[in-house]
């Protein structure tokens, strides 16, 4: 019979909007699986569910919604992929999440709305990353890569808070790895396959853990 499959790694991408995630997390993908190493791309917001739907509409300014009201919705995003992220992850594939709990904390916290303790609140106990990747870029360098899209984040001023959150989320974070996006696209590549690299033979010898921030 054969032995257990050793579980895969669950890697998260935080930034400001224009960091780089998306094609680095692309970048990635490809560069495990030319290593033989089974992986598999997410992305927060889903916007194909139910819920997605609703914050779609919303980051597109079609719906007004409360500040909490939005929060909720996008911790509820998270909850309801969990069942089958941690059926990916347990069958050995490795995810790559492109935002998570930090992007729904950094982006509300920003607003001003409410404290860092309520905003971590709904998502206590979502399945723990064994690595999270934060692309630190100044908003200058970021806004300058391609015109905001004018969705209703995509604004100088707020961004600059979004990353003072984000800069206060990794303190103490040990899980927390600070990435220069600023960098030619090869260079982040590499310092982010090095990372993965390591955090996946990690895994295999840890427990899968659902304590997020409790
Ligand atoms: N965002 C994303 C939040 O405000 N809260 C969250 O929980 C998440 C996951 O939604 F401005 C924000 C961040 C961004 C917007 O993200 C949509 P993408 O990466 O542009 O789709």
């Amino acid at each position: 019979m054969m032995g257990k499959q050793p579980r895969g790694a669950l890697v998260v991408f935080e930034g400001i909007d224009r960091s780089g995630k998306t094609s680095q997390t692309n970048l990635l993908n490809g560069a495990l699986s030319a290593r033989g190493i089974p992986s598999a791309l997410r992305r927060f917001p889903d916007r194909t569910t139910p819920t997605g739907l609703l914050i779609s509409s919303y980051l597109e300014g079609q719906k007004n919604l409360s500040d909490q009201v939005i929060h909720l919705l996008f911790s509820s995003n998270r909850w309801e992929a969990t069942s089958e992220m941690k059926e990916t992850l347990e069958s050995g594939t490795t995810l790559i999440v492109d935002r998570y709990a930090y992007s729904g904390v950094a982006y509300t916290a920003a607003k001003g709305a409410a404290d860092l303790d309520w905003c971590k609140a709904p998502d206590r106990g979502l399945l723990t990353p064994d690595l999270v990747i934060y692309f630190d870029i100044p908003t200058s360098v970021a806004a300058s890569r391609a015109e905001y899209g004018g969705e209703r984040y995509e604004k100088v001023e707020f961004q600059e808070k979004v990353r003072s959150q984000f800069a206060k989320l990794g303190e103490g974070d040990k899980r927390w790895a600070i990435v220069d996006a600023a960098r030619p696209g090869e260079d982040i590549h590499e310092a982010v396959l090095g990372l993965v690299l390591e955090a996946v033979e990690r895994a295999k010898n840890e427990p899968l853990r659902e304590d997020l921030w409790v």
